[in-house]
């Protein structure tokens, strides 16, 4: 397995239909044209990086019936197909694959791609985020399925969900016991419920309050790997951030994580050599003014710039 590896895939998802604000389909244009991959490109020579584009999709013939409460279950279902092919040719081309939101409903295509090439128990998910996007079409008060993504992945909550035929190539194996939650701090009723019932792993924002960041970092880390033999998926949500960093996107949460404590988490998981794959999701260019977007768009890179090498105590190669 090639941990840290130098060779990185972009990969662009212009998907907004899982969120109920329109706009986070600007997403990669958006970070691409704010320079992003030059700037991947400058944190060191040795770094090779490869824009795959965006993904395109068309509609499934399927003939779905209408299932309760999944707005625009459709387009999610046959964007996230697409983008689980485009996530494991990415791997197979031996590159990492970063994946640009887009809403987070794109998180189940982007991690059942990684799936396909890799066993449930090797994998271990860090969801940097604000939301715990752990509902099901029968706890979520909205029907947005960037709401549900961590839900339609794992095992222990199949039994929750009815058959979706859109969505029976998503094969959800993985364990709730490989996840751990950072940055929590808007969570629905139900979710709270299953926090408590399946034993959740997180910190949320009390806990980064009372521990610090870096404790909080490493804990984390070895909570979801604690022989640090497993790869390492992180699903950054921007809302993770405080509206003060990231303001354009369509769920914002106050009292959120700093910028700082955003780049010292992401260069802890570089430095822990285990990321293999990673997405950046909810920017929404729509969302605030021009300042808003140009903070936001510069959080973005530079927490995606930290999880792949860049140091603020400097890059000498
Ligand atoms: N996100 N918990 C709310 C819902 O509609 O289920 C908000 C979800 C936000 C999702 O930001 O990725
Ligand atoms: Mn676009
Ligand atoms: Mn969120
Ligand atoms: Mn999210």
């Amino acid at each position: 397995r090639a941990f840290n590896s130098k060779a990185i895939g972009i990969l662009g998802v212009p998907f907004d239909k899982g969120a109920g604000t329109r706009g986070t389909d600007k997403g990669p244009n958006a970070l691409r044209e704010a320079g992003l991959i030059d700037e991947i490109k400058h944190i060191s020579s040795n770094i090779d990086v490869k824009d795959y584009g965006d993904v395109h999709y068309e509609l499934m013939n399927t003939n779905g019936r209408k299932i309760h409460n999944l707005n625009d279950l459709s387009d999610v279902a046959a964007c996230n197909k697409a983008l689980a092919d485009q996530v494991e040719k990415i791997i197979k081309d031996n590159r990492m694959p970063i994946t640009l939101g887009g809403c987070h409903s794109i998180a189940i295509g982007s991690i059942s791609g990684v799936l396909r090439t890799t066993t449930p128990d090797n994998l271990c998910i860090l969801w940097v985020d604000a939301h715990l996007d752990l509902n099901t079409n029968t706890t979520s008060p909205t029907g947005n399925m960037h709401g549900m993504p961590a839900s339609l992945l794992v095992k222990e909550l199949r039994s929750n969900w009815p058959t979706i035929p859109e969505l029976e190539w998503c094969k959800a194996d993985l364990s709730l016991r490989n996840f751990c939650w950072i940055g929590l701090r808007s969570i629905d009723y139900y979710e709270r419920i299953m926090m408590e019932q399946y034993g959740i792993k997180y910190f949320d924002m009390r806990d980064i309050d009372r521990m610090g960041i870096d404790k909080v970092t490493n804990a984390a880390l070895k909570a979801i790997n604690p022989n640090g033999d497993r790869q390492l998926h992180v699903s950054f949500d921007i809302d993770s951030l405080d509206p003060l960093f990231a303001n354009s996107t369509g769920t914002p949460a106050g009292a959120g994580l700093t910028l700082r404590e955003c780049l010292f988490l992401m260069e802890e998981v570089h430095r822990s050599g285990t990321l293999s794959s990673m997405d950046l999701v909810e920017v929404n260019p729509l969302v605030g003014d021009v300042r808003d977007v140009t903070n936001t768009l510069n959080s973005a890179k530079a927490i995606v710039c930290a999880a792949i090498g860049s140091n603020r105590s400097g890059n000498s190669s």
